[in-house]
């Protein structure tokens, strides 16, 4: 017998899953999507972050305040299949997707914000996800639990797009 090797392991990427929600029980949902991540075989939750209220962006007029949140997973899944385990737990959790105007009030929303340093750019799946630098919403708990992580797509630290959000909103004074 040749000596077991770990040639065939496959290769584990780390994850980072935005998790959002701004109807109905807003933190019973996001609590129940990482609890079910918690428990899907293949899908290793190392870090979330705390969950912090955000105002909506972008959204229809009367949306409502969102709670938001970001966990880190690691996971040997590839990105799609990981999609569809996102997708899943939207739908157990009440998403509704049909005849919904763009970014109207959602239950629960999942987000797969970045696949290790992949970047994929498919009709279903863009990483890394192609608004999350410039929405505070998610680079703040991003940072919270991974303050160190850069774009894989320009090399920018999160941290110092973080910054620059904030400085927009409001430039300190000179
Ligand atoms: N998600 C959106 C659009 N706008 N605004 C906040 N504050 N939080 C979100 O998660 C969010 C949003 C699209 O998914
Ligand atoms: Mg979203
Ligand atoms: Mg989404």
């Amino acid at each position: 017998m040749a000596e077991p090797t770990t040639d065939n392991v496959s290769p584990t990427f780390d994850v980072f899953v935005g998790l959002g929600s701004n109807l109905g029980d807003r933190e019973g949902s996001l609590q129940a999507a990482i609890r079910q991540l918690r428990e899907q075989e293949g899908i290793e939750v190392l870090r979330e972050s705390s969950l912090i209220e955000t105002a909506p962006v972008d959204s229809p007029d009367g949306a409502g305040m969102f709670l938001n949140g970001v966990v880190w997973l690691r996971t040997a899944l590839p990105a799609h299949s990981l999609l569809g385990v996102l997708l899943d737990i939207e739908r157990a959790l009440g998403r509704d997707r049909a005849d919904q105007p763009r970014n109207a009030p959602r239950t629960i929303d999942l987000d797969l914000l970045l696949y290790g340093q992949e970047q994929i750019d498919e009709p279903d799946l863009e990483v890394p996800h192609p608004r999350m630098h410039e929405r505070e919403f998610v680079l703040w708990p991003l940072l919270q639990i991974a303050s160190t992580l850069k774009d894989p797509k320009t090399g920018e630290p999160y941290a110092t797009a973080y910054a620059r959000l904030k400085e927009e909103r409001s430039p300190a004074s000179s």
